[in-house]
């Protein structure tokens, strides 16, 4: 890891962790206020995750998984026998099981995850439930480059499985980037992958806006987070979640706003917020099929096999390598 100086506005035994550091103070210094969603997932950040997949305004979770089940023959038929699957940000690994069900002679399974600790429990359920399945778990962020192991001397193709509208969290060219990385890594195979549809304003505004506060919990905790792995003291009751839906732009934006003036001390700097000042934290994009099949074509993938739901919510797309 790279290390930044301890400076006296952190306990002296503390390990800094150079990333979250590093990006947190380049984000609170640049205008307007940014900071990658990936940094929202430590343990606490996971689990209030995997809180928002069971809300009853959080539709994606449950429409893609309903969407999986009624449709698992025909996707395992587009992805064939003897594949190795490698899932990007494999959080808890409840879709790849209704895949696995399905698929014929599934090879190997790579969960990489962000979240290490999360990864290896679900990796070990899973190794538990499929005795025949060689897992390989790798704790990576997938934003970046890392190493796959040598293909399973069994395994026909390697499969990519993205599900879950991650790739909405990317920017444009970010969600280029990365569908153009994977169609190297893939070659002679494809991706699955979920993506959120275009839709009602007001649907997409409840599921970022949840009654029971699981999705402010969730924004917060990157504070709490700073708070409790760089010492930094933000004061969670003076910020407040805003996510807006940003028809222009398809994307629900996630913001914490100082609710007054405010100084927040971090790693030895000292940031200064006026009532009203932003931390953009996260964007989730929207996508019409038309639009995400032009991407993935545009990225070297040729998409293939599309499942909506009946209430054109949420798409699956094959494509194919
Ligand atoms: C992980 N990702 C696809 C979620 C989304 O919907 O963009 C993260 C999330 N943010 C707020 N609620 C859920």
């Amino acid at each position: 890891a790279h290390l930044l100086p301890v400076t006296d506005a952190q306990p002296p035994h503390q390990v800094i962790d150079g990333d979250f550091a590093r990006e947190l103070l380049a984000g609170l210094a640049r205008r307007p206020r940014s900071i990658a969603p990936k940094f929202f997932y430590d343990r606490e950040g996971s689990a209030l995750f995997d809180r928002i997949c069971e809300l009853p305004e959080y539709y994606p979770t449950r429409t893609e998984l309903a969407l999986m089940k009624a449709q698992a023959d025909e996707m395992a038929e587009c992805i064939g026998p003897d594949a190795e699957i490698v899932e990007f940000g494999a959080g808890s690994s409840r879709k790849i099981r209704v895949l696995l069900g399905a698929l014929q002679r599934p090879r190997r399974f790579v969960p990489i995850d962000i979240s290490a600790e999360h990864l290896h429990v679900a990796a070990d359920a899973l190794r538990a439930d499929h005795p025949g399945l060689d897992v390989r778990p790798i704790a990576a962020d997938f934003t970046r480059p890392f190493d796959l192991p040598a293909p399973h001397a069994a395994s026909r193709r390697r499969v990519g499985f993205f599900p879950g509208s991650s790739i909405g969290n990317f920017g444009p060219d970010e969600a280029l980037g990365f569908l153009r990385r994977t169609a190297v890594l893939l070659r002679g195979g494809g991706l699955l992958i979920g993506v959120d549809l275009v839709k009602d304003p007001a649907l997409l505004h409840a599921a970022y806006n949840d009654t029971a506060g699981v999705t402010a919990a969730f924004n917060l905790n990157l504070l709490a987070r700073a708070n409790r792995e760089l010492g930094a003291n933000f004061d969670l009751a003076q910020f407040a979640h805003y996510a807006p839906y940003r028809p222009a732009e398809q994307r629900i934006e996630m913001h914490l706003v100082s609710r007054r003036a405010q100084q927040v001390r971090l790693c030895g700097h000292v940031f200064e917020f006026a009532e009203g000042d932003t931390l953009h934290t996260e964007n989730s994009h929207k996508f019409s099929v038309a639009g995400f099949r032009a991407l993935a074509e545009q990225a070297g993938y040729t998409p293939r096999a599309v499942w909506v739901d009946p209430q054109r919510l949420f798409s699956v797309h094959w494509l194919a390598l």
